[in-house]
């Protein structure tokens, strides 16, 4: 009988290949040029010494799953406010919120005062990154940025920066680089610092002597407020406010005029957009929609202290969630605010996951502002 080889190969690889130990290229970092390279070049650039970076970077090991979060999904879904509205602004929220309001009031009102940021910014921001430090993260940092440096090209500079940061902050923490955990993206503790903000933007707010993002919420509140103050927060001037946007008016350019806030109120006036209320802001503003699949847009101007929320996290739906957020803690403090899931039920919502893992991915990029050209 003649044996069919051209169906036999196959067969004996199936057979056979399943059984060779698979050894992809990013297995082992220390052992790849071109991580070598990387370890050379930042040992120069920061006078480190190179064996024990290659040495933390034969620990890290490659994370599929930091892959398949970081990936934008293949098919996207039609954005709802609604839907991430509903997300944050709960009772959960609320609540913990309100709990932490009560728990760190003294230093709450010490960073509004010295950094111009008032409590409510500040616990809203905690609340939507981790709930109080309640979902800080799991991921093993290190390998978490190896394997977004190293093995995810599209944001492989960011995160290349993002590892160095993680080699500089472990010498200046005196700790081991491969002890830091946190989200998939590398950002940490409570406030989602990605190392580059902690080096650059974090205080030791307790005056303990020492940054610390996981044990409890003092040192956030005091880095958040440097953050934000940093990148241009105005005190007692507004976030937002609701827009009108008249039935003839085209507020398509005004929306891609971009996120800085660049549009006169007599430019508005003039296209038929109006804010809402009776002491409208002299400011410039951008124009923010907020789409919900079947509902009419809900627009609204963002002023300047809108955009240094998005600096946070470059995503409107985002710091329009942390601005309602705020309202909604303010106004509960003051026992006005009914959550809308109290006052009229819903749909539950569809459970976070990708979505928000997409976002986190993104609230996790907090490169200096000077570095990013436009984020999110
Ligand atoms: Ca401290």
């Amino acid at each position: 009988m003649k044996i069919q080889t051209r169906y036999l190969l196959p067969r004996l690889l199936a057979v056979f290949l399943p059984l060779i130990p698979w050894t992809p290229a990013y297995a082992d970092y220390a052992a790849r040029a071109d991580v070598s390279a990387f370890v050379e070049e930042i040992a120069v650039r920061n006078q480190l010494d190179a064996a024990p970076i290659h040495a933390a970077l034969s620990r890290a090991s490659h994370n599929p799953r930091v892959i398949e979060l970081i990936k934008p999904p293949a098919t996207r879904g039609a954005r709802s406010w609604r839907r991430y509205r509903s997300r944050f602004i709960d009772r959960i929220h609320l609540d913990a919120g309100l709990q932490a309001w009560t728990q760190y009031a003294a230093n709450l009102r010490r960073a509004e005062k010295e950094y111009g940021v008032p409590p409510e910014i500040i616990l809203a921001i905690l609340g939507v990154e981790t709930i109080y430090g309640r979902n800080t993260g799991n991921f093993e940092t290190l390998s978490a940025l190896a394997t977004l440096a190293f093995d995810y090209p599209p944001r492989a500079e960011l995160f290349r920066g993002e590892l160095e940061a993680l080699f500089l902050l472990a010498r200046e923490q005196e700790r081991d680089p491969a002890s830091y955990s946190g989200s998939y993206a590398g950002a940490l503790g409570w406030p989602q610092f990605l190392p580059s903000s902690v080096r650059r933007y974090a205080v030791d707010f307790d005056g303990d002597g020492r940054v610390d993002f996981n044990a409890d919420g003092n040192d956030a509140i005091g880095s958040i407020a440097n953050y934000l103050r940093e990148h241009g927060w105005v005190a007692g001037a507004p976030v937002a406010v609701k827009a009108q946007v008249a039935p003839h008016a085209d507020p398509a350019p005004f929306i891609e005029a971009g996120v800085e806030p660049s549009l006169t109120p007599a430019r508005l006036a003039e296209a038929g957009i109006h804010p809402l209320g009776d002491n409208p802001h002299a400011g410039n503003a951008t124009l923010i929609d907020l789409e919900t699949p079947g509902e009419d847009v809900e627009y609204w101007l963002g002023y300047r202290n809108f955009y240094v929320i998005t600096r946070y996290n470059r995503s409107n739906f985002y710091a329009m969630a942390v601005f309602q957020l705020a309202n909604a803690l303010r106004d509960s403090r003051s026992g006005g605010f009914v959550p809308e899931s109290r006052a009229a039920p819903k749909k539950a919502a569809k459970p976070a996951s990708r979505a928000k893992a997409r976002v986190k991915a993104k609230a996790k990029v907090r490169k200096p502002a000077q570095r990013r050209k436009t984020r999110r």
